[in-house]
């Protein structure tokens, strides 16, 4: 018996990884290769009972043809998606809407082994803000790495709006590698987006408050307020934030929202809108208006527009200033050298959307039916020709609105978000009126379609309240205008109930024909967090590994390890109370399987998966010390911990590896202090 379950695992753990890649390119090629499709009248019989018995119509069975994924065949798309208060970030399929994988980002998961390694944990020592461990985030805008303007799926930055903090992943290995805080707010909003080469991480504030972390009371909000927005260097080749080249920019304290960075025509700019140019500072609590009311109250907030080629010339010429130690460019830098600017946006804006050939900038109206259409040549042409319609509370020059926007074009009620296809439209979410609008471009756009230019064309009701929206490569170059995703917030009446909590909506349209044709193909409840945005790359651009490259790679330095153990290096050594454990893992047990160390030893532990074919992952978790890695072909992973309860410890590997796998164990033995304690969880 024991032979046959050897024979068994060894079949497993040798044979089946090549024989499953093979069945699977036999069956993709197969699939490719199909003959076209011709139904026989039994077949056209079959369908036709199947549509009727399960009520489906024809707009069902198209939508389901174009959105079923056979198994085995690969989706089109990946969608990167927040994962809202979840803290992680979703890998979605396109067009088959299959999740394929969550990675951690701000909040520490088990299966991926990310936050369970022991002291020593890298990104999780990033998570700690003023000494305290902040274990979550509330994930808002993913923003893809990008080349020329365009998604080269190397990196992803998302942004933490709770605690003002940016995540990199790495699109290698799909692993968050590090998590900046920012040092100047608490909060923000307007984080991720990059610039056209990912030389910056854009994050933009909300909640204005002292710089630095410092406090006033809310009487002096004019005075001591301020909002911010940081330029977080990245250096693509470490894969890193670097901070040292990072800086800000001090910015009134109106709260600012999202931001975009310009590209072609308008690369060297970033755009950001903003609300409660009011200054409202709230007090329901003692009779004084609302926040909702008071920074609803004028007409006209301010699109900030900057010039982030001068701020970098000013940060590289010393002209900023310290505030808890990080370099920001204040006010009266950016006014003087011609780096801020403001232009009247209406009535509280949500979003502002840079169309693919830079030319425009879209502001949505979120109080007003209206998305407004400004121009990069009209916004240098006012700012050459000093067409100012005065300047704000801080000295911030307005340009006048009539010299720098381009059209209005009335959609709906709640306009937020705008995507653009490869067919000169826009699409623009309605909050309130829960559908996604189809609108023409002008100008350049013109010729790509037979609308009349600035338009709204068609609405398509979605289920409900759409938040953002996001179109294939949508915020690209050159968008691939096939597929939308609508974040619908609420989905109600959509899915089975699941207790007063329910699901997030990520609706898939179809937005391949022009015109009026742009129906719902799908309905993909979302379990986890309330996700913001998401953006949306071919496929077949992201280069990720499927291993590590070699044995003993470190994930964290994406490079080998000289720490790492070698086969025949296994043991457990010592010195003093510090133990240091060389392990490696491989189908299907750990060597050594015994590791004895004293209670109150400093245990350093070394391990090492040294399988090199794919999906051949193994966990490790010791129970009641909070370990637990994953350890994927190749990786190497080193924790610490100090071994200060007694007892037996099972170790084992989390991930059904083989036939086997409940054999790849061992024993952690910690050998009581003193004769006469008891081991165990009730010494
Ligand atoms: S915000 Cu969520 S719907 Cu944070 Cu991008 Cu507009
Ligand atoms: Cu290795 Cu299960």
């Amino acid at each position: 018996m024991a032979a046959l379950l050897l024979a068994a695992g060894a079949t497993l753990a040798c044979i089946a990884p090549d024989a499953n890649g093979q069945e699977t390119r036999r069956r993709r090629g197969g699939a490719e290769a199909a003959k076209p499709v011709e139904l026989t009248p039994e077949q056209v019989a079959q369908f036709t009972k199947i549509a009727n018995d399960r009520k489906l119509n024809v707009d069902d069975l198209l939508a389901a043809a174009k959105t079923y994924m056979p198994s085995g065949r690969h989706d089109d798309y990946v969608l990167f998606s927040s994962g809202g208060q979840s803290g992680q970030v979703f890998a979605i399929g396109v067009p088959s809407m299959r999740l394929l994988r969550s990675i951690a980002v701000f909040t520490p998961e088990s299966w991926q082994g990310y936050g369970f390694a022991g002291m020593e944990d890298p990104v999780l020592k990033g998570l700690e803000i003023n000494g305290r461990p902040v274990n979550w985030g509330d994930t808002h805008h993913p923003a893809l790495s990008e080349t020329n303007g365009d998604y080269d799926g190397q990196f992803l930055f998302i942004g933490d709006k709770a605690n003002a903090r940016v995540g990199v992943i790495d699109l290698r290995d799909w692993e968050t590698k590090q998590v900046v805080k920012n040092p100047l707010t608490v909060s923000d909003h307007g984080a991720a987006f990059v610039t056209p080469n990912t030389d910056y991480v854009i994050e933009g504030g909300q909640y204005a408050t002292v710089l630095g972390y410092g406090y006033a009371p809310p009487e002096e909000y004019k005075k001591s307020y301020r909002g911010m927005v940081t330029m977080w260097k990245f250096d693509r080749t470490k894969g890193r934030i670097d901070v040292a080249n990072s800086f800000a920019l001090e910015l009134p304290p109106y709260w600012q929202d999202l931001a975009d960075a310009g590209k072609a025509v308008s690369d060297g700019f970033f755009f950001i809108n903003s609300f409660n140019s009011e200054m409202a500072t709230g007090g329901i609590e003692s009779g004084k208006p609302p926040f909702e009311a008071g920074a609803s109250k004028r007409d006209m907030d301010y699109l900030h527009i900057i010039d982030w080629k001068k701020a970098e010339a000013a940060f590289r010429a010393g002209k900023a200033k310290e505030i808890n130690g990080f370099p920001v460019i204040m006010l009266d830098t950016s006014i003087a050298d011609g780096i801020l600017y403001f232009a009247p946006e209406p009535k509280s804006p949500h979003g502002v959307d840079v169309t693919p050939n830079g030319q425009y900038m879209v502001v949505a109206g979120k109080l007003d039916p209206h998305v407004t259409v400004y121009s990069i040549d009209r916004i240098k042409a006012a700012i050459a020709g000093k067409k100012f319609s005065g300047s704000d509370d801080y000295g911030v020059q307005v340009l006048d609105f009539d010299a720098v926007k381009e059209a209005q074009v009335e959609l709906g009620l709640g306009p937020l978000h705008t995507q653009f296809d490869d067919k000169g439209y826009a699409y623009t979410s309605l909050f309130l009126d829960s559908a996604v609008a189809r609108w023409s471009l002008g100008g350049d756009y013109a010729k790509l379609h037979q609308e009349q230019p600035w338009k709204l064309v068609h609405k398509t009701s979605v289920q409900y309240n759409i938040g953002h929206l996001c179109a294939a490569e949508g915020d690209t170059v050159s968008p691939d205008g096939n597929h939308l995703i609508s974040m619908s917030k609420w989905s109600v009446d959509r899915f089975l109930t699941t207790g007063p909590l329910l699901p997030q909506n990520f609706q898939l349209l179809d937005i391949v024909q022009p015109g009026t044709t742009m129906p719902v193909l799908y309905d993909a409840p979302i379990g986890v967090g309330e996700p913001h945005y998401c953006q949306m790359i071919k496929a077949d651009k992201l280069n990720s590994w499927k291993v590590y490259p070699e044995i003993g790679w470190n994930p964290h330095t994406q490079q080998l390890d000289p720490n790492a153990p070698k086969k025949g290096e296994e043991g457990v050594t010592r010195n003093g109370n510090k133990v240091l454990v060389k392990m490696t893992a491989v189908r299907s047990h750990f060597l050594p399987e015994h590791v004895e160390v004293n209670q109150g030893d400093e245990v350093t532990w070394r391990i090492v998966a040294a399988e090199s074919a794919q999906d051949a992952t193994h966990g490790f978790c010791i129970g009641g010390y909070n370990i637990n890695l994953s350890l994927e072909p190749g990786e190497y992973t080193e924790f610490r911990f100090i071994a200060d309860r007694a007892g037996t410890y099972p170790f084992y590997c989390t991930e059904f590896c083989s036939a086997l796998h409940l054999e790849m164990m061992g024993y952690l033995h910690v050998k009581p202090q003193t004769k006469t304690a008891s081991a165990g969880p009730s010494n």
